[in-house]
């Protein structure tokens, strides 16, 4: 098995162009839509993907729900429902964990091999990007050794900042 750490990458760019099985969404509990990657999401995979949201009927914090990709270049959307950063004691670093958890339990059980993620709740959400980035490749890491099929986990960096600072916290796991 390739070690977790040699199937994990970052890259800066749009994640509504990757063709990937699963992009995931950072979304609200509504599911509903919103601004930041939600909003640029929605957009891009148009009104089919707001009609089957409607469906789900919402989605607590720190879990996720499956959708198709309709328009966009990859075929699901993975919806994960990151926690609003109100100061670190209110589960928020457990909550961000279980995120990329969960997302990625999804995508092991569909079978999907190539999963993206974006920086999530470091947004509109507000937490901290340095500890969020590396709780994200922290249990990144660990659900790859769980997940073997999952090939490749693309950490897409919308700014300069979040890109060095998945390539350092990526780097410090190469043996
Ligand atoms: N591609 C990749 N990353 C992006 C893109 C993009 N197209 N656009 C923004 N980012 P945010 P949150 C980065 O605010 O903090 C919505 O209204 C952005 O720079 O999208 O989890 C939802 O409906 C940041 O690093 O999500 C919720 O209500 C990261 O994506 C709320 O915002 C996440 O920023 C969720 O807030």
């Amino acid at each position: 098995m390739t070690p977790s750490h040699a199937r994990m990458v970052a890259w800066q760019g749009d994640i509504t162009t990757l063709a990937v099985d699963a992009i995931v969404n950072a979304a609200n509990s509504s599911l509903l839509g919103g601004g930041g990657v939600d909003g640029a999401i929605h957009r891009a995979a148009g009104p089919e993907l707001l009609a089957e949201c409607r469906t789900l009927g919402g989605c607590p914090t720190g879990e996720a729900r499956i959708t198709r990709g309709y328009r966009l270049p990859a075929r699901h959307v993975i919806h994960a429902v990151g926690p609003v950063w109100s100061g670190g004691s209110h589960h928020e670093d457990e909550l961000l964990a279980s995120c990329y958890r969960n997302s990625l339990a999804l995508a092991a059980t569909q079978g999907l091999r190539t999963v993206a993620f974006p920086a999530i709740s470091t947004g509109i959400y507000g937490f901290p990007i340095e500890r969020a980035v590396r709780i994200a490749v922290a249990e990144t890491a660990r659900a790859l050794d769980r997940y073997p099929n999952i090939e490749q986990v693309t950490f897409v960096c919308f700014s300069d900042d979040a890109y060095d600072l998945y390539t350092r916290e990526l780097a410090a796991l190469r043996p």
